[in-house]
């Protein structure tokens, strides 16, 4: 179990915090009326999924971090949000983990998870053009949970963290391997990163 895993890892402070996950507005429990009252009846990521063959399963691993605020709720509302936008519900979650600040100096510690989907894309899709809907996603669902500002860099032009009510990163896209401005994936640090790969394999230890 991901309890006894964590015990010994420098930085990772427990993993005893369970997720009590109650879907606020999952869609598959919304009525066909709910669903067309508030736009959410189209699903543009399953739409003609199961009824042809050209269309394949890509596995979404995404990696989930909260510092600020209420940490376990941002999680909670962060993975509603996420079967929302990606219109399917999450196929699996880790356990939340609580983790010091990995990077920079704060006394606020973190509450970190992993979640894994499942989704259907056309034979032949664009990875890049998927992937950067996909990030826009993330962004967007971080505006509404709080998050302001832009990624701040130092003078080496190196990323500088600061507390965050969440923060949502693609790390995995199938075996796709997308490299351009806005996106890197697989996420270029997920190895190194404790607070990724505890979660991350506690859904899927062959990662
Ligand atoms: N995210 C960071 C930087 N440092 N440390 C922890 N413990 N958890 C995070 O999610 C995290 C971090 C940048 O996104
Ligand atoms: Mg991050
Ligand atoms: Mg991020």
């Amino acid at each position: 179990q991901v309890k006894d895993a964590v015990e010994d890892v420098p930085g990772v402070v427990s993993a005893k915090i369970d997720l009590v996950w109650e879907p606020i507005w999952d869609k598959s429990r919304m009525s066909e009326e709910a669903l067309v009252e508030l736009g959410l009846d189209e699903d543009w990521r399953s739409e003609g999924a199961g009824d042809s063959s050209d269309y394949e399963t890509v596995e979404l691993y995404l990696s989930l971090g909260s510092n600020q605020g209420d940490r376990r709720k941002n999680i909670e509302d962060a993975l509603s949000l996420l079967n929302i936008e990606l219109g399917t519900p999450f196929k699996a979650v880790s356990s939340l983990i609580e983790t010091d600040p990995w990077g920079f100096e704060s006394d606020e510690k973190f509450i970190n998870a992993a979640v894994y989907y499942e989704l259907e894309f056309k034979e032949g899709y664009n990875p890049e053009a998927e992937g950067l809907m996909i990030l826009e996603i993330c962004k967007s669902i971080e505006r509404r949970l709080g998050r302001t500002g832009n990624p701040q860099y130092d003078e080496k032009g190196e990323r500088v963290y600061s507390d965050r009510p969440i923060d949502i990163d693609i790390l995995l896209f199938g075996d796709n391997k997308i490299d351009c401005e806005e996106l890197t994936v697989p996420h270029k640090l997920m190895y190194e990163r404790d607070f990724v790969m505890i979660p991350l394999k506690e859904i899927n230890n062959k990662l």
